[in-house]
């Protein structure tokens, strides 16, 4: 099956919130392929109007990699149709088995643009937040290989930003927690992001200039979750909350 295909076989059972066999099942994908897979999925969001809003991380914490198997660092992409206004509701039916997980997110004051050494990103990003990924893996019973997960844009569905503050706001090592209907469910540190979320920030940079893609003034970089992600029903109230830095709540 070319890799048009496999895309739009991911897109569909995204829309038609139907979840599908691994793609590693029946093909042999290489990463690369997978990502461009990836793009080719996302070009089809383009192309109904979604707009891009920057990228994501994953798997930069060891709780997500032991609780789904996967050992290397992934990134996908964000559009703005997966944007959720603070307090705002994830329309559930619309997701297959959507789970949350507590992140750091990032704000681009200046674009991203080729290679650029650490202050000069710092210098690019105006603020930080805590925030809520909404992940909804397209596959059957939320099982994949890396090269699945990442065609299938790394299981990106939605997401939710806490208030803005300053950059130089510290994030390094904040508790960091999840919780459902106001009960903690899972609480950590910040620094289980690659010991530091600002690597994460460092690493999306350079996989953006590997990749020949800049970031306008205005876009997002999620670092990935600081601990495993937890299901979520409708009815709940699915809340991110990081010292220092507010919190964030969605309906779900
Ligand atoms: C893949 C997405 C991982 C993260 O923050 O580590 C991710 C998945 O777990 O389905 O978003
Ligand atoms: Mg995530």
């Amino acid at each position: 099956m070319t890799l048009e295909k496999l895309a739009a076989r991911l897109d569909t059972a995204a829309r038609a919130v139907q979840s599908i066999a691994q793609l590693s099942e029946k093909e042999s994908i290489s990463l690369e392929e997978a990502y461009q897979i990836q793009r080719l999925s996302v070009d089809r969001r383009l192309a109904r109007g979604e707009r891009l809003t920057g990228i994501k991380l994953g798997f930069t914490s060891v709780a997500k990699m032991q609780q789904m198997g996967v050992n290397d660092l992934i990134w996908g992409r964000l559009t703005d149709k997966m944007a959720i206004p603070t307090n705002g509701k994830l329309r559930m039916s619309e997701y297959i088995h959507p789970r949350a997980e507590p992140e750091i997110a990032f704000l681009l004051q200046s674009p991203l643009r080729g290679a650029m050494n650490e202050s000069a990103i710092r210098a690019a990003v105006g603020s930080v937040a805590v925030a809520l990924e909404i992940i909804d893996s397209r596959y059957q019973n939320f099982k994949f290989s890396l090269e699945d997960v990442v065609a299938d844009n790394c299981s990106s569905a939605a997401y939710a930003i806490g208030p803005w503050l300053p950059a130089n706001q510290p994030i390094e090592d904040v508790p960091i927690a999840l919780s459902i209907d106001g009960q903690i469910v899972h609480e950590g540190s910040s620094s289980a992001i690659l010991g530091n979320p600002w690597k994460s920030m460092y690493a999306a940079a350079r996989i953006l200039a590997e990749n020949d893609i800049e970031l306008a003034a205005g876009s997002i970089i999620l670092a990935g979750a600081a601990t495993p992600a937890v299901y979520h029903s409708p009815g709940q109230t699915v809340t991110a909350a990081a010292s220092g830095l507010g919190a964030v709540t969605i309906f779900s």
